[in-house]
């Protein structure tokens, strides 16, 4: 395939210890060519050079020598494109490297779209559109898992599984239409009892996967953490104590907060999105009914729970609430105010919520150890536990596992109402049309497009 040459600054812009310029395409050696002089100073022909060779030198803009540099010479297809490419590594001044891309391009080369080096690794067939997305991914990770789960599926563990799944639905499918087209020598009968059985394995895998992509999420995005109490508990002061700043406003007036309030903590490499709220109770005041109602919606909606009781203050109707509300949910227990005289015994709060109580006391900053462990222990073993999983992080992804999906159950619904095999395999090559989706098979270029526009430059 002839393809134009492209050339972009693959290092930030920002003054650094090295920077990259990096150029794909046919005419990569030419270009560099034009551009490189050896440590003598002399014109040397890089396009001659063994594949995988690095060489100190000069890039020169004409008779302007701009920069010393090493020049690597990578030969498709054995190159992140499976291009011809060439890589300076420069001095990293962003001036620096500025201009040795504008050398490049006055050598030939022209300016690359953002993610255009990946994309060209997909039109290769290098790589598959799920494992190109996961280079964004890998680039845009911002905590532990999300990075080990992108470069997991950089590695080909989603493609893996689909083309797995595709392969035992390709076989179905050519199984029908031979047997459609040949029935002296290919027999239907007893056949859909066959393809029943094993379609329920596949259709648990691919609901699998879909469930996985709510630990992508929260991978991704971080642990929706709500926490609920009646006013006053100490919830904003508990926020405080885990942001490690003053955030949220605390006094000892009942109904403080009114409004929620959302922040951002890392936790041991867990990354928690942590919600304060205003405290629950029944109220005739219009504004704090309001914050009230977004609280419990906000608790609704939320990965994870931590209602913080009051330990000063007997229980009361508004805890009755909350802990009816948490029943069944991820929540942790926190019974707070431990420096004052307690009136809420630890057995008879675990006895009413079914919890595990931490006790603490957000004043005195006690007891936040062992909470942010069992936060952590929630996730290395309990239930939001997500580890070596293939976990489905890409919403695309999901959507296509979902209308396969679909089509699966409308197979099984087919053989259950005794429909003719053909029936099947126009459900059975939806799905398997679906899925090619996730890994670039038959998608259009404008979704192409799309993917990659999101990409950074350089990449
Ligand atoms: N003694 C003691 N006082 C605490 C503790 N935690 C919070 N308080 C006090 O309790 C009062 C209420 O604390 P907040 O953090 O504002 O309580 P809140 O749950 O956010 O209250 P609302 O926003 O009104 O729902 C303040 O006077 C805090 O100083 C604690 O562990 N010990
Ligand atoms: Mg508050």
């Amino acid at each position: 395939m002839q393809t134009d040459t492209i050339a972009a600054i693959a290092t930030g812009m920002s003054n650094s210890g090295i920077g990259i310029v990096r150029i794909s395409g046919d005419h990569a050696f030419e270009v560099i060519d034009r551009i490189y002089r050896n440590k003598k100073g002399e014109p040397q022909a890089l396009s001659k050079a063994d594949t995988h060779t690095v060489h100190y030198g000069f890039i020169y803009d004409g008779d302007e020598k701009i920069d010393e540099v090493l020049v690597l010479i990578m030969r498709g297809p054995h190159s992140y494109t499976a291009e011809d490419t060439v890589e300076i590594d420069c001095h990293g001044g962003s001036l620096v490297v500025k201009k040795i891309l504008e050398a490049a391009i006055r050598h030939g080369a022209r300016t690359a779209g953002p993610g255009e080096f990946t994309k060209r690794a997909f039109l290769n067939g290098r790589i598959d559109l799920s494992q190109a997305e996961a280079v964004a991914d890998v680039i845009n990770a911002t905590n532990e898992y999300a990075l080990k789960s992108s470069v997991s599926q950089l590695g080909g563990s989603v493609s893996r599984k689909i083309k797995e799944l595709r392969g035992k639905l390709l076989y179905e499918i050519a199984f029908i239409e031979s047997a459609l087209d040949d029935p002296e020598h290919i027999s239907l009968e007893g056949y859909s009892k066959k393809l029943k059985s094993s379609l329920s394995p596949m259709i648990n895998e691919v609901k699998q996967l879909i469930q996985s992509a709510d630990n992508g999420r929260i991978m991704s995005e971080g642990v929706k953490t709500v926490i609920l109490g009646k006013p006053n508990a100490g919830k904003s002061s508990l926020m405080n104590v885990l942001l490690g700043e003053e955030r949220a406003i605390v006094t000892e007036i009942a109904g403080t907060t009114r409004d929620t309030l959302e922040e951002h903590i890392y936790l041991q490499g867990i990354s928690l999105h942590i919600v304060d709220t205003a405290g629950i109770r029944d109220t005739e005041d219009v504004v704090e009914k309001i914050g009230v109602d977004r609280a419990m919606r906000a608790a609704g909606d939320s990965d994870l729970i931590i209602y913080v009781v009051d330990g000063s203050r007997p229980l009361d109707e508004n805890d009755k609430e909350i802990m009816e509300f948490i029943r069944g949910r991820k929540a942790i227990v926190l019974l707070n105010k431990t420096d004052l005289t307690l009136l809420v015994k630890k057995e008879e709060l675990e006895g009413l919520t079914g919890q595990k109580v931490i006790l603490i006391s957000a004043k005195e900053e006690k007891g936040i150890g062992v909470l942010e462990q069992e936060i952590k222990d929630l996730f290395y073993h309990g239930e939001l536990s997500f580890n070596d999983q293939l976990t489905i992080t890409n919403v695309r992804h999901k959507e296509a596992l979902e209308h396969a999906y679909e089509s699966l159950q409308m197979v099984e619904r087919s053989i259950e109402d005794g429909l003719p095999e053909d029936f099947y395999s126009i459900d059975l090559m939806d799905a398997y049309e679906q899925l090619g989706f996730i890994i670039g098979e038959a998608v259009d270029d404008d979704l192409v497009n799309e993917i990659f526009a999101r990409f950074c430059m350089g990449k």
